[in-house]
């Protein structure tokens, strides 16, 4: 696909150390027990796109339930010269905030940040069309890395989607303390009902699912993997003790599995650990916010209150 900016001045995308380590994290997470391998690998190009899927879902209310409150607060978020998101994906969520932060201000910065180069252009040829006021700076790069290329001048930084849901609390503390000197705008899932939980990561229609077993299928493409995606089953749960969904891939039945010249050995119901999502509570976020540095400033949330978002400075 071939861009063609209007003003070319007004964007420009950075390219860090992308190389993401994918076959380095598999071998060592096939290898350890219990064998796990880290969330961000999901998001290949298919991966992205069962993602935008899953945020369609009628059973997955957290996309819609966010987007309801920021449409709602946006003019109560405090404008700055400068934006920094961590994770736009396609950006629906910024280009209506940016509709907000107009009304005040005639001259913005947006650094988005993005692991996905065409998110990236995109969300940056919509917004520079939409507001002449705005340049774009856009950081392709792992979000831990892209703490060290941010703007240093205090800025407003948003980390939406319950994406910090995918940190413990020791790894949510240590991300927003490199953040203070910042505002920072946090979405986060809260607690409920189990059951809401449960069909929000196992959709009836199986797109949960085949998001799961798309990172069998990333290591078949790219790491020459021999995963026979038939023999994989999707299961998630919600472990109330640690507050947190999970998401693993569990083997139907013994087999053994190639991936990067090494023989794996699977037992009928062994695992491959996946994804956590964390769910908060009030103490939990008040105590992420303290434990950072930072002052739990405001929060908003929906009338049910199973979502929340904060603002920390
Ligand atoms: C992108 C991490 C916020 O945890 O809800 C959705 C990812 N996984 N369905 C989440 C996800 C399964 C999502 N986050």
């Amino acid at each position: 696909m071939v861009f063609r900016w209007r003003d070319t001045n007004r964007f420009s995308i950075v390219e860090s150390r992308i190389n993401d380590g994918f076959a380095e994290a598999v071998r060592a997470g096939l290898g350890q027990r219990p064998r796990s391998i880290p969330p961000r690998f999901f998001y290949d190009a298919r991966g992205s796109e069962l993602f935008e899927k899953i945020c369609t879902l009628p059973e997955y209310y957290v996309t819609r339930t966010e987007f309801a409150i920021l449409k709602r607060y946006a003019r109560e978020f405090p404008p700055a010269d400068t934006v920094i998101e961590f994770g736009c994906g396609y950006g629906a969520k910024t280009r209506l905030l940016f509709e907000a932060f107009f009304r005040t201000r005639r001259k913005m910065t947006f650094v988005p940040v993005d692991i996905s180069k065409r998110a990236l252009e995109e969300v940056g040829r919509y917004l520079t069309d939409a507001h002449p006021g705005l340049a774009v700076r856009a950081i392709r790069a792992e979000f831990d890395h892209a703490l060290q290329l941010i703007p240093r001048d205090p800025s407003l930084v948003l980390f939406l989607g319950s994406n910090i849901g995918n940190l413990d609390h020791a790894e949510a503390v240590r991300f927003l303390s490199a953040l203070r000197g910042h505002q920072v705008l946090v979405g986060l899932d809260m607690q409920k009902d189990p059951e809401l939980l449960h069909a929000a990561y196992d959709d009836p229609g199986g797109v949960t699912a085949e998001f799961n077993l798309n990172l069998l299928a990333r290591i078949n493409r790219e790491l020459g993997g021999d995963f026979d995606l038939g023999q994989w089953k999707h299961f998630s749960f919600y472990n109330a003790a640690a507050g947190r969904i999970e998401m693993h891939l569990i083997s139907k039945g013994a087999q053994v599995v190639r991936v990067l010249e090494e023989t794996h050995r699977f037992e009928a119901g062994e695992c491959i650990h996946t994804e956590n999502s964390y769910k908060f509570s009030a103490d939990q976020i008040r105590a992420i916010a303290s434990e950072s540095g930072f002052r739990l400033e405001k929060q908003w949330t929906d009338e049910q209150g199973w979502f929340s978002v904060v603002l920390l400075s």
